[in-house]
C-alpha cells in the first residue's frame, strides 16, 4: 500500500513540474522573451558553478584518497603478489595522471569559454594531426597495458614446476568453506556430490584408495615458502574463493573444477608485526572499543566474493601461514578420511 502511495505522489510531483514549466513558457511568450536563449547572467552563473563543481570534484578525489588509502590492502603475502600490485599501481597511475590532466582542463574550459555576447567559436572541420595524436597515443598506451597485463597473467597462472605444490581442495557451499588436504600421497581422492551422506559432507569417494589419507579440516594451515595448489569445488551455486592478502581469487563453479596455485611468503605472525598492519588493527580496535566489542586480532582469510545468498557476507575461513615445522606438526594432528568415515 505504501509503495502505491509513494508512486502516486511521485507521478503527481512530475506532473506538477511539467505544468509549472508550461506556465513559465506561456508567460514568457506574453513577456516576448525567448526562453531557448540563455541570458548573459545565465552564462556567467553556469560558468561559475562549472568551475566550483570542478574544483570540488578534484578536491573530493584527494579527500577520498587521503581517507581511504590507509585501508587498502598492504603488504602482499604471496610470491606473485608484488607483480600483481605492480600491474595495479601502473594501471592506476596512468588512469590518475590522465584524470588529473583532463578533468581540470574540462571544467576550466567550460568556465573560461562560457557564452559571451559577441564571441564566436572558431570552426574547423578536420585536422589530420589532431586525429592522429588522439588515436595513436591512447592506442599505444592501451596496447602496452594489455601486453603487460597478459604477461603478468601468464606468469601468475603458470608457476614454476620446480617445487611440487601441496594439493588442497577448497570446497564451497552455502555458506562455508571446507579444506581437504591431499594427505601423504599428495593426491586427492575422487569426490562426487552424489556421495554426500551423513558425515561425508564433501562427497568423498571412500572406495577410491587415494582418498583414505585425505584430511578434511575446518581451517587452513599453510607452510611459508611452499607452493600450494588449490582445487576448487562448489556444492550448490557459484562462489568465489577470495584470498585478498595473497592477491588470489578464483570462481568455484558447481560441476566445473577450477584451480589456482600460489606460494605464501609472509607468516601470520610476521604479518601481525607489519607496521601498516599494526596501524590498521589499532584503527579497527579504536572503533571496536567505542562499540564495546573485544579487540580484533589479524588473521588471513578466505572469503566468498560472489553474492551467493543471504549469509554470503559471512562465508569465510581463517588461513594460518606458519613455518614448515609448525605446519608438519599441525597436519599430523588432522584426522584422515579413513579415520573419520
Ligand atoms: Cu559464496
Amino acid at each position: 500500500m505504501n509503495g502505491i502511495l509513494i508512486a502516486a505522489v511521485l507521478v503527481l510531483a512530475v506532473l506538477a513540474v511539467i505544468q509549472i514549466v508550461r506556465i513559465y513558457e506561456l508567460s514568457s511568450v506574453i513577456r516576448e522573451e525567448d526562453t531557448a536563449l540563455p541570458t548573459p547572467e545565465d552564462n556567467d552563473r553556469q560558468g561559475f558553478w562549472m568551475l566550483v563543481f570542478g574544483i570540488a570534484f578534484i578536491a573530493s578525489f584527494f579527500a577520498m584518497m587521503y581517507a581511504w588509502m590507509p585501508d587498502t590492502l598492504g603488504l602482499p603475502a604471496s610470491e606473485h603478489g608484488p607483480q600483481y600490485d605492480n600491474l595495479w599501481d601502473i594501471s592506476m597511475g596512468i588512469i590518475i595522471v590522465m584524470f588529473l590532466i583532463v578533468q581540470p582542463v574540462l571544467f576550466y574550459f567550460a568556465y573560461r569559454y562560457r557564452g559571451t555576447a559577441g564571441r564566436k567559436a572558431s570552426y574547423f572541420e578536420h585536422n589530420n594531426k589532431l586525429e592522429l595524436v588522439w588515436t595513436v597515443v591512447p592506442a599505444v598506451i592501451l596496447a602496452v597495458l594489455i601486453l603487460y597485463g597478459l604477461s603478468t597473467w601468464s606468469t601468475i597462472m603458470n608457476p614454476s614446476k620446480e617445487n611440487e605444490p601441496i594439493v588442497v581442495e577448497l570446497y564451497a557451499q552455502q555458506f562455508k568453506w571446507t579444506a581437504r588436504y591431499a594427505g601423504k600421497d599428495n593426491d586427492l581422492g575422487n569426490a562426487n556430490v552424489r556421495l554426500i551422506a551423513g558425515t561425508n559432507a564433501l562427497g568423498v569417494d571412500t572406495l577410491d584408495a587415494k582418498s583414505a589419507d585425505d584430511q578434511v579440516t575446518p581451517e587452513m594451515y599453510l607452510p611459508v615458502g611452499r607452493p600450494v595448489l588449490f582445487k576448487f569445488r562448489s556444492q550448490d551455486v557459484i562462489h568465489s574463493a577470495y584470498m585478498p592478502h595473497f592477491r588470489a581469487q578464483m570462481n568455484c563453479v558447481p560441476g566445473v573444477p577450477t584451480q589456482f596455485q600460489f606460494t605464501p611468503t609472509v607468516t601470520t605472525a610476521d604479518m601481525r608485526k607489519d607496521a601498516d598492519m599494526v596501524a590498521k588493527v589499532e584503527r579497527i580496535n579504536a572503533v571496536r572499543a567505542k562499540a564495546g566489542k573485544e579487540p580484533y586480532v589479524f588473521d588471513y582469510l578466505i572469503l566468498c566474493n560472489k553474492i551467493c545468498g543471504a549469509a554470503h557476507y559471512n562465508m569465510q575461513m581463517p588461513i594460518v601461514v606458519v613455518s614448515e615445522e609448525e605446519y608438519a606438526a599441525w597436519i599430523k594432528e588432522q584426522k584422515t578420511v579413513a579415520e573419520t568415515l
